[in-house]
């Protein structure tokens, strides 16, 4: 049965206290399913969302969270296609209105009408979230949903952003902010696709899970004198990387990265720094004829995508588990850069 209230992290203002507290559960909509979340990722994305520091506004109150996996436990009158029991996901893209340009066009991620999780609506810091049923991520049964939550936001991210550089198998990537959540999903994502990996991050830690992951040369941003002329002998010497994903939310780190690309090359901007902007020289920018893309999210294919990748044991998240009064420290240690993989929360701890 359905409990009338149940444990959530719940801030009220930005930057502001984060509260673990009993909350009403709320009833699915029509189109809703109610998911009981059993555990769920903590992204950098809840970080910005509880600090406030990008344009778009959060609600407030707000319960963050946005890689929850749990289960069907009821669903609105108009759902077809899922059934009690299910496993489901919360994404970060948990509505759309599937009827403007960009959703025609598959860009779910792009509509203007996008209802957030975390963000514009409560999420899945709390032990029963609502989805709408078009978006929820299907997740098969007997699943280990701990392990399953990272791919629900980074994973679907970082599968998005290596189609978007549009690579062959055997060109190199170099992924900048390799070994927090979004990166040390890509890397086992770039490596399954057949890519050679360059990871830019920092420690000693970091550089051993890189290692563990199958990435194939670690530079530590920390110790290096100029990361260009790195990359480019890393990958070559034919002038870079082919493709460049910025995963860090390092204003730094994006402008680094747009300097080792190879001519024609795609550097792929998926971390949001606060306030942050691109700057890339227009001479070399031309002369090298680079592509510099954004790449938000994914949309349902890219869900189904790459959860398969996962299903099918081609990547296997690096998770730390801890109980969900931890979201506080989980933040201050992401803050501070000090997160290894990804850290997941147990909602009933
Ligand atoms: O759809 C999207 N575009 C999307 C989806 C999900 C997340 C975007 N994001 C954004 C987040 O909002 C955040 O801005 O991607 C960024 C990274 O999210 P994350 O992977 O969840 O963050 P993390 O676990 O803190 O990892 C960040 C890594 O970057 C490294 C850190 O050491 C850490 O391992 N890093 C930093 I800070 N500075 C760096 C630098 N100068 C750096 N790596 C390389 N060079
Ligand atoms: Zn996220």
């Amino acid at each position: 049965s359905i409990p009338l209230t149940q444990r959530a992290v719940i801030f009220k203002k930005h930057s502001g206290k984060l509260e673990l507290k009993s909350i009403e559960v709320q009833s699915p909509k029509a189109n809703e399913l109610l998911i009981n979340v059993k555990f769920s990722g903590v992204c950098h994305s809840d970080l910005h969302a509880w600090k406030g520091d990008w344009p778009t506004k959060t609600k407030l109150p707000l319960v963050g969270g946005h890689e929850g996996a749990g289960i069907v436990v009821a669903m609105g009158a108009s759902v077809r296609g899922w059934k009690i029991g299910d496993y489901a996901g919360i994404k970060w893209l948990n509505s759309c209105c599937m009827s403007c340009e960009q959703c025609e066009l598959s860009n779910e991620p792009n509509c203007a009408y996008a209802d957030i999780s975390g963000f514009t609506r409560d999420g899945s810091f709390q032990q029963y979230a609502t989805a709408d049923a078009v978006q929820a991520a299907r997740i098969p049964p007997g699943t280990n949903l701990a392990e399953v939550s990272p791919v629900l936001c980074a994973g679907i991210t970082v599968f998005k952003a290596l189609k978007t550089a549009n690579l062959t198998a055997g060109n190199w990537v170099a992924i900048s902010g390799a070994c927090g959540g979004l990166g040390s999903m890509a890397i086992q994502y770039a490596k399954a696709m057949g890519y050679s990996v360059v990871g830019i991050d920092s420690g000693a830690e970091k550089e051993h899970l890189f290692n563990d992951l199958g990435g194939d040369v670690f530079l530590d941003f920390s110790k290096s004198e100029n990361l260009v002329p790195e990359v480019v002998s890393a990958t070559g010497g034919g002038g870079g990387a082919h493709g460049v994903l910025n995963l860090s939310a390092s204003e730094n780190a994006i402008n680094t990265s747009v300097r080792f690309c190879r001519a024609n090359g795609v550097i792929v901007l998926v971390g949001i720094p606060s306030g942050a902007t691109c700057v890339s020289e227009v001479f070399d920018h031309v002369v090298k004829s680079i592509k510099i893309v954004g790449s938000s999210v994914g949309n349902r294919a890219d869900t189904r995508e790459a959860l398969d990748f996962y299903s099918r044991g081609l990547i296997r998240p690096a998770i730390k588990v801890a109980g969900l009064s931890q979201v506080p420290q989980i933040f201050k240690k992401m803050d501070n850069g000090e997160i290894v993989g990804r850290c997941v929360v147990n909602t009933g701890e």
